[in-house]
Parts: structure tokens; sequence; C-alpha cells
């Protein structure tokens, strides 16, 4: 029989021989193949709504490193288990990995981004993690113990060099250089000049663009999607006369434009950080539509990105010149960054990301509401999201606490396609003042403004609601995000000294 120690660690080295064994086979066949990451891409689709919001607002960004990890938690855990279930016999233990394996194995077959080749990755992880554990229970079993400890030692090390393989064979394939090669993207029309008047950054507000590396980041991609311009091709196909294959350097030799657009998630809550602004550069959408003879009878603009999420948006909204709908291949005069979509995704303005903002896109399909269902629609998300009116308190943060007399309060408030029209601010149940705004850069964008109060010493709260060009003021009544945008006022509590 054997120790109860040995028996834990051969279930835990069989499962690190076989992650490391698919790893290295998703090396070849494509990264996602990995089973350790195909079942974690699965969890993100079967996660509910709910989950999935709660996750995004308490973990942000670092949401899938901690499913990752989870993950890596719960299966050591169950490999040592079964170990200690096989210590006179290896059956229990081949059967945990066998269940562990064909996990595994539908979890890659169910990915739509993945071809039957990828089917390699989690065959290769089952056959090694079975085989691995029937090698070592039998070894085990066996009284020379330093030609075992080699041995085992061997199987850590073997299984280590493979995943370490793995990565460096997937990372070969890399955007990172194709970006590179693209260079700078210089429009044939710029989008006007920022004045410098158009945020507070000085006084509290963030900088009116946001640089690409403190952009927000939303998608439900484990790895990021790695697409080179060169092997990337966009299929406009559907209602419409002609069908048409955009390459890369078809889109990027057309006459490019800049343009300076507020993106919002959906999953932004009243005072989130889930907005942000920047100057896209690429296509007009309506132009590569009408190139292709837009169909009557056609209602969305069903788009597909490369790892099989998928967006639906109203193509009237598309094709309204007056909202400059881009097929865009440029941020803040560089390329697309690889996690915001390269070499190409959809920027609608007005829209929040999961009905307008597809990134990666490689399909385009003109098409009716009934025929479609994109990835969140399916998931119980509203079919129209229009980016609801709203505004934030930068500073002062929530619970600061600052010197009594003159407190300036600062933030932002955004109505894209609508505009601000003023923005209000309330101390203590006081009266409604209205803050100072910022320059316009233009109705597609967010607005910063400030006002200053008179603050006694002691605890205090300030509230904050934007009114847009329409004539629409924010409601006080609290709506979650779930199904189409949060509603609600800011408020945050200080205290002067
Ligand atoms: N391929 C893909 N595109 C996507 C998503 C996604 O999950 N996958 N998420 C959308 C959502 S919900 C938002 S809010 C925006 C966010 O874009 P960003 O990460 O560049 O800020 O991308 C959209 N495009
Ligand atoms: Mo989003």
């Amino acid at each position: 029989m054997l120790s109860r120690w040995r028996a834990a660690l051969i279930g835990v080295l069989a499962l690190a021989a076989a992650l490391a064994a698919g790893h290295l086979v998703a090396g070849f066949v494509g990264v996602n193949a990995s089973p350790y990451l195909a079942v974690g891409n699965g969890a993100i689709d079967l996660t509910p709504v709910w989950l999935k919001d709660f996750a995004v607002r308490t973990f942000g960004t670092y949401d899938k490193l901690v499913l990752l990890s989870g993950m890596a938690v719960v299966m050591v855990v169950v490999a040592a288990v079964a170990g200690l279930l096989s210590r006179r016999t290896p059956v229990p233990g081949l059967v945990v990995i066998t269940g562990f394996g064909l996990v595994g194995l539908a979890a890659v077959y169910a990915r739509p981004d993945l071809d039957a080749v990828a089917l390699l990755a989690p065959l290769a992880s089952l056959v090694t993690g079975a085989g691995t554990f029937a090698f070592l229970h039998r070894l085990d079993v066996a009284p020379d113990t330093s030609r075992r400890t080699v041995l085992l030692a061997g199987v850590a090390a073997g299984a280590g060099l493979a995943g370490l393989g793995g990565q460096l064979l997937a990372g070969r394939r890399d955007a990172a250089s194709s970006r590179e090669a693209v260079g700078r993207l210089v429009p044939a029309r710029t989008a006007p000049m920022i004045p410098a008047d158009a945020d507070f950054a000085k006084l509290g507000t963030p900088p009116f663009l946001t640089r690409n590396d403190r952009f927000y980041r939303v998608d439900t991609a484990l790895t990021v999607p790695q697409v080179r311009a060169e092997d990337w091709s966009l299929r406009l196909h559907g209602l419409v006369d002609r069908e048409i294959r955009y390459r890369y350097a078809d889109i990027r030799n057309r006459p490019l434009v800049e343009r300076t657009i507020t993106m919002t998630c959906v999953s932004n809550e009243v005072g989130g950080t889930y907005v942000s602004t920047a100057n896209f550069v690429g296509v007009d959408l309506a132009d590569l539509l009408d190139e292709a003879g837009v169909r009557p009878g056609a209602e969305q603009l069903f788009s597909s990105s490369v790892d099989g999420w998928t967006s639906g948006s109203p193509i009237a909204a598309v094709m309204d010149s007056s909202r400059g709908a881009m097929l865009a291949i440029g941020m803040n005069g560089e390329p697309l960054p690889i996690e915001h979509g390269f070499p190409a995704r959809l920027v609608i303005p007005g829209l929040y990301g999961y009905v307008s903002a597809t990134k990666w896109v490689t399909d385009l399909e003109v098409t009716t509401w009934a025929a479609r269902q994109a990835y969140w629609l399916k998931r119980g998300w509203g079919r129209e999201a229009p980016i609801k009116t709203q505004s934030r308190i930068d500073t002062p943060k929530g619970f600061e606490t600052v010197s009594s007399g003159k407190v300036r309060v600062t933030g932002i408030a955004w109505a894209q396609h609508t505009g601000i029209a003023k923005v209000e601010l309330r101390m203590d149940n006081g009266p409604w003042r209205e803050a100072m705004l910022s320059a316009e850069v233009n109705v597609e964008t967010w607005r910063m403004w400030w006002l200053e109060f008179d603050v006694a010493p002691g605890g205090h709260q300030v509230v904050c609601r934007a009114t847009d060009k329409r004539g629409y003021t924010q409601t006080e009544t609290r709506a979650g995000t779930v199904p189409d945008g949060a509603t609600g006022w800011h408020s945050i509590a200080f205290t002067a000294r």
C-alpha cells in the first residue's frame, strides 16, 4: 500500500503531466485548445449573468486570473484526493483522471473557434495523465526507492518543460510582431484638436483622452486572441447584393478617418470605471456596407469575433452618418492594442460596448433580429442598448478626509450621441447648484465638470446628476446593470477636518 503523501503526490504529478502535455500540443494546434484554458473559457460562457456581473465588479480586470487560480486549486485538490483513494489500486485515480480528460475534451469540442484538430490537445492530456498515473503507481509499489525518486523528479521536470514549450510555441505565433510591423497609421482626416479646457485633469478629473494602457477592458477572452494582420480578413455577407472580403491592407490603404469617442460598458455601475475615451482611426462602416449593398429588410449587423463572441447592432445606427460608426484599426495614434482588438474592431458611438464594439472582428453579417441572437442577448441582456446619461464624482474620493473651507468637487458626465447640457451638485441635501463644464469636444464624448463648496468641519455627502441636451435629467431611481445599464445618482461621503 502507498503512503498517504506519495499517493497524493502521484495524483498531482499525473495532473501536472496531463496539463503540460495538453498545453504543449496546444502550442501547435492553437493556444485555446489547451484543455485548462478551454475549460476556463467554457466556464465563462456558462457563467450566469449575475455571477459574471459580480466577478467583473469585484475583481475587475483580474476576474480571469481569479477564475484560473480557482480552477487550479480545485484541480490540485481533486487530483490529490484521487491519489489518496488509490493507495491500494490505481483504479479510482484512473477514473478521476479520465473524468478530467473528458471534461477537457468536451470543453475544447464546444469552443466555436476551434476545429477538430484541436481535440488532439485534450486527448494528449487524457492519455498522458492516465499513463503517468498508472506508471507512477506501479513504480511506487516497487521497492527500489532511489530509482523511484529520480523518476518522480523526472516526471515533474518533464511536465515543466512541456508546459514551457507549449507557451513558447504559442508565443511564436503571437500578434505583437505583426502589430509592430504595421507602423504608424496616418489618417487622411484627423480628429479636431482637443482644446486645453476639455478636461480639468489638474483639478482631479481624468485626462480627456485615456491612454491605451489605462483604457478599460472588458471581454470574455481568457487568453487575448492573437491575430496577425497578414492573416486577418473580414467577411461581409448576408442581406447584401454582393459579398465582400476585406484584407488588412484593403482597409489600411483606404483614406482613414479619426474620431474622438467615449466608450462605455453596460456593466458599469453608478460611479464605476468602465468608461474611457480615445481617438479611433479607421473607416466608416457605412461605406463598407454601401459597397456590399444592404438589401431591404436588414435590421441587424451581426458581428463575430475570431474567438466566437458575437454582437448585434441596429443597422440604423450603423448607417446613421451623424453617428460615424467605424471599423477601427487604430487607437490614439497606434495600431489597436492587441487586448483592444488588433487587427480590427467595431466602434459605434452611443451604444454600450456589447452591442457596438466587437474586438478581433472577422465576420459581419447583415441580417434580421429574428435570424441571429448575439452572445449577451442570449444571456438575458437587452437588444437595444443606447448608453444612458450618467455622471460620476472623481474627487474627493469616497471617505476621503479633506481640509474644511473651500472644497472643490470634480467629475465627469456623459450622454453619448446627445450631449451633456448641465451637471448639478447637491451638498448635504442643500439646493442643487450648477457645475462648471469643460469645453465640448463632440456629443459622442464625455465632459468634465467642477464646483467649489464652503464646507464646515465634519461629515458630508455630495451627489451629482446630469441633464442631457434632450432635456432628460438622470433619474434618482437606482437600477442595476442588467439588462441595459445602471441608473441612479452617484454620491460620495467625505470628511472635512
Ligand atoms: N470579441 C469580443 N469583443 C468585445 C467583447 C468581448 O467579450 N469579446 N466585449 C464587448 C464589451 S462588453 C465591451 S464594453 C467592449 C470593451 O472594449 P474595450 O475592452 O476595448 O474597452 O468590447 C466589446 N467587444
Ligand atoms: Mo461591456
